[in-house]
């Protein structure tokens, strides 16, 4: 049998609502809500603790929120700010352990079973972690740590805020009895519904199912939920590749001279780019400008801007620039090529995709990049 492996669960707590309640103090002690305006089609992606009193959570309608707490403050969401505190948690993640697996901007397991941190005690860690993640961004943030993905992450849900919650071996077996099944992985709305009406309410009424009935119910599904209900779940932490940059680069057809036609090369490299940023949903520091000239002599020139680059339209403003400050056109170039570094906060996308969550229809909506222009844009 494989040792036990040590697993951390990280999950920020309220999320976006804690960055704007850091970042505003006249938010703080509030019920704040981060989505769309109420007087739009648009919903809640988060709230704070305080607004959480009044039943409102991620997801709701943001008319429904104003209806059960209209003093409640709506904050637009500012999704370069939270990548960026995304990244400042990730790099922490990665001065444990190289295994991390990120599930969203907030949340990420690590397995830190071989992890040559001392003293190597996952609970010990966990704790130093959270300490690290306050010191560095002012937030806080809850752990689970257990012996598999299931539990850990159960167990980061069970004390928050700034809750560190751990099941060990001996303790799963009760853990598990007594949880409610839509707190079981895998168990959305429609299957909590399926299983109250098999009379399953909790971790011990799927413990009376054999594992030939569960697959009947659930499919495939249903295998998952006998391991689990027994504490067995083998998935590995699968961490994601970092990646360092995002580039492009073509050679012409033939060497050009002219300034403009460069450009217009350019603004299609740019064009890729912006679309491989939105998908990997990141953005960048810093814009490389690669050149080589019709002698194959070739130079970079680099800018780092201190807000993220985002669009096309950023990258483009700073490889003018670049482009003017360089020889090109003076002397003949046959390639030129376009590259993203310092990319912050990055999501793998590899689950739930939470950031293509509509904050309101394309009219009412929330443009990301729009809200960096209005820094803690409170809807009157
Ligand atoms: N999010 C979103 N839409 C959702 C759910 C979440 O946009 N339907 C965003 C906002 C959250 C962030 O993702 O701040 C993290 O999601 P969590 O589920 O971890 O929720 P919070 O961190 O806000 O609260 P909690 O303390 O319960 O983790
Ligand atoms: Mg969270």
């Amino acid at each position: 049998m494989e040792p036990h492996r040590k697993i951390i669960h990280i999950d920020m707590d309220a999320f976006y609502a804690s960055v704007e309640q850091r970042d505003h103090p006249e938010l703080r002690g509030k019920p704040v809500i981060v989505g769309g305006p109420p007087n739009s089609r648009g919903v809640v992606a988060t709230c704070s603790y305080e607004a959480r009193q009044f039943g409102i959570h991620s997801a709701m309608a943001s008319s429904r929120a104003y209806r059960l707490c209209p003093r409640a403050i709506f904050v637009r969401p500012r999704m370069e700010v939270y990548r960026q505190v995304s990244g400042q948690i990730r790099a922490i993640f990665r001065q444990y352990t190289d295994l991390i697996e990120p599930l969203s901007l907030d949340e990420a397991f690590l397995d830190i079973t071989r992890t040559e941190r001392q003293p190597n005690s996952a609970t010990w860690l966990a704790r130093e972690i959270l300490q690290r993640i306050h010191q560095q961004t002012g937030l806080t943030a809850s752990a689970g740590v257990s012996y598999n993905k299931f539990l850990a992450k159960v167990a980061s849900d069970c004390h928050k805020p700034a809750g560190l919650t751990v099941i060990t071996p001996d303790q799963a077996a009760d853990f598990i009895a007594q949880l409610p099944i839509r707190r079981f992985f895998g168990v959305g709305k429609v299957t909590e519904k399926k299983m109250h009406r098999l009379g399953i309410t909790c971790g011990a009424d799927l413990l009376t199912y054999q594992e030939h009935e569960l697959v009947r119910l659930f499919g495939k599904q249903g295998r998952f939920f006998y391991h689990i209900a027994r504490g067995i779940d083998d998935r590995p932490v699968i961490a994601h590749r970092q990646r360092k940059s995002i580039g492009n680069e073509t050679t012409l057809g033939e060497d050009i001279r002219d300034r403009d036609q460069m450009l217009t090369i350019l603004s299609a490299l740019a064009e890729k780019i912006e679309a491989r940023m939105a998908h990997a949903q990141t953005a960048a520091h810093t814009l490389t400008l690669k050149i080589k000239f019709a002698d194959f002599q070739q130079i970079t020139l680099s800018f780092t801007n201190a807000s993220p680059l985002q669009s096309a339209a950023d990258m483009m403003t700073i490889a003018t620039t670049l482009l003017h400050d360089s020889a090109a056109g003076e002397r003949a170039v046959r390639l030129l090529g376009l590259t993203l570094s310092n990319l912050v906060g990055q999501d793998t996308g590899n689950t739930d995709g939470q950031l293509s969550l509509p904050f309101g229809t394309p009219a009412t909506g929330i443009d990301t990049a729009q809200s960096s222009h209005h820094p803690h844009e409170v809807y009157a």
